[in-house]
């Protein structure tokens, strides 16, 4: 009785959900739907036997992740490659027929900007969300993309065996909006634009905190079915809305490309109309068969393109400039503008980048200025609208001293930018502090600016090794301090300790050491001492480093100062050292699941060793896996890699492939 009950009101509530989210159709109140829903939660805490995963009382749940696993795509999600005028357009139409000998159909579809997803559903049922990664491998936020409304956890129709689609997840402009107003009250950073926003909540490792996000999809690729589909991508859409999954209803097919061009400039001048952010517009060879003939280079598939849109401009005023000083000494100047909301957020200060760049584009205080977003994320000001001068403007100065500690600035030959050269200036402190905890830096949670600026001038945090020496009762006397919030800034702190060697480079900040510099470094040496012993030639020899970074870095291990941070920050516990390094491609790109228990090594020094010859490390196995390690025990994982042909390796065969590619213990 009850499991009957249960089933019409699940039935219900996912046809109603559907009508909601997806069709934007809503049949029923929210108050019915809410009244549903209840009675349901109500049956399956008397029942919980009853509870299956795709109740759609299950869409948050799951525990708080460490980390996310990785997923091989079954087929490496492509990305597309991009035209900016309809000249390219035409050479894409040209190739295209040059090549099938014929004419062709297109699917034109709004360029969603958001990020790409991909998921998996057997025998009808959700049983895996992805991010796109690399293309071959992406992230597993399966729970994550649970908590989205618009995406069923079972399809409306049952499809047999596996069926993989692909999509965009992204914050529609208004739910953007609203986000940042949180943001703003919790004193939390704001997000840049909806992307940005969608993105960093699909990265959360709480599901509790990703289903608060107002995310959406679209659907608008098939990745892989078991099952025989339409030739024709643009009914593959409409079958896909007929399974539940949303999909966008301003696709067009159409016959020639010059139809094409008429939509492209319709979203040109009505894309602002939209609740959601659109950067171009996608084409697509409208017959699967013929996607498959024409293929696809290493990265993108020869059978579409996206149309990218010129990025928006508008007016606006300066009703300032004032000046930064950065963590290297820069001085940069930076225009003050009457707010403007452009390309989905609202800008109110605009880089000018060096005292030249203002003098060629001639802008004056008081002026009007055309601005953009460059790559639709960082504004700026693309130059000056003289002819609408009143006589009121004023023309900028650099000042000659630091803004934040006075003394003298000065100009290198050959440099465009001032700088403060002061040891002590509290400006190059605190955003060198900022850049330290920095999301790829020693990513210290909650130690973001407007902290930094209370722990610098309150005089507790003089240098970086500062941070490592904090006390509870220090925080506890600065303002916003809770007891709280003191205990979790203390813990990201201590985990900090631990980051990779990689990370601590990055974070201390040497000039022309970013990224990926830090990630050679720390490969190459292993450890800080080592690399703190290099001569400047040894620097310079390395792969990627030449002479001004070897120079940069040797005068930083060389100085003084710094010298004695370092010595500091050992003392107080950080790490020092790499993981293993990389010492062959024996095992390039090959992809590797290690199930069961093995004799000789523990699951992490087998994954370690698997990637020091350049292997890849999954842990589900698929049609991309070249080899699964079985050791004992080793459950559904192996029957999977039988069922599909994968080369399966015991515990001897393994380390002999190992030892083979010179891997020694
Ligand atoms: C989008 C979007 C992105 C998928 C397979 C090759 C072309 N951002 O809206 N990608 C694709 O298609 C890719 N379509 C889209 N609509």
């Amino acid at each position: 009785m009850s499991q009957e009950r249960i089933n019409k009101l699940r039935d219900l509530i996912n046809y109603h959900n559907y009508r909601y989210y997806v069709l934007d159709d809503p049949e029923i109140s929210d108050a019915q739907y809410d009244s549903l829903y209840k009675e349901l939660e109500a049956l399956e805490k008397n029942h919980p036997e009853l509870i299956t995963p795709d109740s759609p009382t299950q869409r948050v749940g799951g525990a708080v992740l460490s980390g996310f696993d990785t997923v091989v795509h079954s087929v490496p999600l492509l990305s597309l490659s991009n035209i900016f005028t309809l000249d390219e357009l035409n050479a894409f139409d040209q190739r295209v027929k040059e090549s099938v000998k014929g004419q062709v159909k297109y699917t034109a579809e709004l360029k969603i900007d958001g990020l790409a997803i991909s998921l998996t559903y057997r025998d009808s049922v959700l049983i895996r969300g992805a991010t796109r990664g690399d293309g071959q491998i992406g992230e597993d936020i399966t729970s994550n993309l649970r908590t989205i409304p618009s995406i069923p956890l079972r399809l409306r129709e049952f499809v047999e065996g596996d069926l993989e689609v692909r999509g965009e997840c992204y914050m529609d402009k208004n739910a953007f909006r609203e986000l940042n107003e949180i943001q703003v009250e919790k004193g939390a950073k704001l997000f840049a634009n909806p992307r940005n926003a969608a993105a960093g909540s699909l990265r959360q490792l709480d599901p509790k905190v990703t289903a608060t996000r107002k995310l959406n999809v679209f659907m608008y690729a098939l990745g892989y079915c078991d099952q025989s589909v339409s030739d024709s991508h643009h009914e593959v859409l409409q079958w896909f809305s007929k399974l539940g999954l949303r999909t966008n209803n301003q696709s067009r097919r159409f016959d020639s490309i010059e139809e094409v061009k008429e939509f492209i400039n319709y979203w040109q001048d009505h894309r602002d109309e939209l609740p959601y952010e659109i950067d171009g517009i996608v084409i697509k060879v409208d017959s699967r068969s013929v996607q498959e003939l024409l293929g696809a280079t290493a990265k993108s598939p020869r059978w579409a393109i996206a149309y990218k849109f010129p990025p928006t401009q508008k007016t606006t005023r300066v009703t300032d400039i004032i000046v930064q000083v950065g963590r290297t000494g820069a001085v940069t100047p930076l225009a003050l503008l009457e707010p403007i909301f452009i390309a989905g957020s609202t800008v109110s200060r605009a880089t000018l980048h060096n005292e030249d760049n203002i003098k060629n584009k001639d802008i004056q205080i008081g002026d009007t200025v055309v601005i953009q977003k460059a790559g639709d994320i960082i504004p700026e000001v693309v130059r000056s609208l003289p002819e609408l001068r009143t006589g009121a403007e004023k023309i900028f100065e650099m000042p000659k001293s630091c803004p934040a500690c006075n003394s003298q600035l000065v100009r290198e030959q050959g440099e465009a930018a001032w700088r403060c050269i002061s040891r002590s200036c509290p400006a190059q402190l605190k955003e060198g502090l900022v850049h330290f905890a920095s999301r790829d830096a020693l990513d210290i949670e909650g130690m973001g600016p407007a902290v930094i600026e209370q722990l610098v001038e309150s005089g507790l945090v003089k240098n970086p090794a500062d941070i490592f020496k904090l006390k509870k009762d220090e925080l506890l006397k600065l303002e916003r301090f809770g007891e709280k919030s003191a205990t979790n800034l203390l813990a990201n702190i201590k985990k900090a300790k631990s980051q990779s060697l990689s990370r601590l480079l990055t974070a201390l900040g040497i000039r022309h050491v970013g990224v990926q510099t830090a990630q050679v470094l720390a490969q190459h040496f292993g450890s800080l001492e080592k690399l703190m012993q290099a001569s400047q030639d040894e620097l310079a020899n390395i792969p990627d480093i030449g002479p001004t970074i070897a120079e940069s870095i040797y005068d930083f291990f060389n100085n003084e100062e710094n010298r004695s941070i370092i010595k500091e920050l050992q003392v107080l516990g950080l790490n020092f050292y790499e993981d293993k390094q990389v010492i062959g491609e024996a095992l390039k790109d090959k992809v590797f699941v290690v199930t069961g228990t093995l004799t000789s090594f523990s699951r992490k020094e087998a994954k370690e060793a698997i990637v020091s010859l350049g292997g890849k490390v999954t842990e589900s196995v698929s049609r991309n896996t070249d080899y699964v390690v079985a050791g004992q025990k080793p459950g559904s994982k192996l029957d999977r890699a039988s069922e599909l042909g994968v080369t399966i390796l015991d515990e001897d065969q393994f380390v002999a492939i190992l030892s083979e590619g010179g891997y020694q213990r």
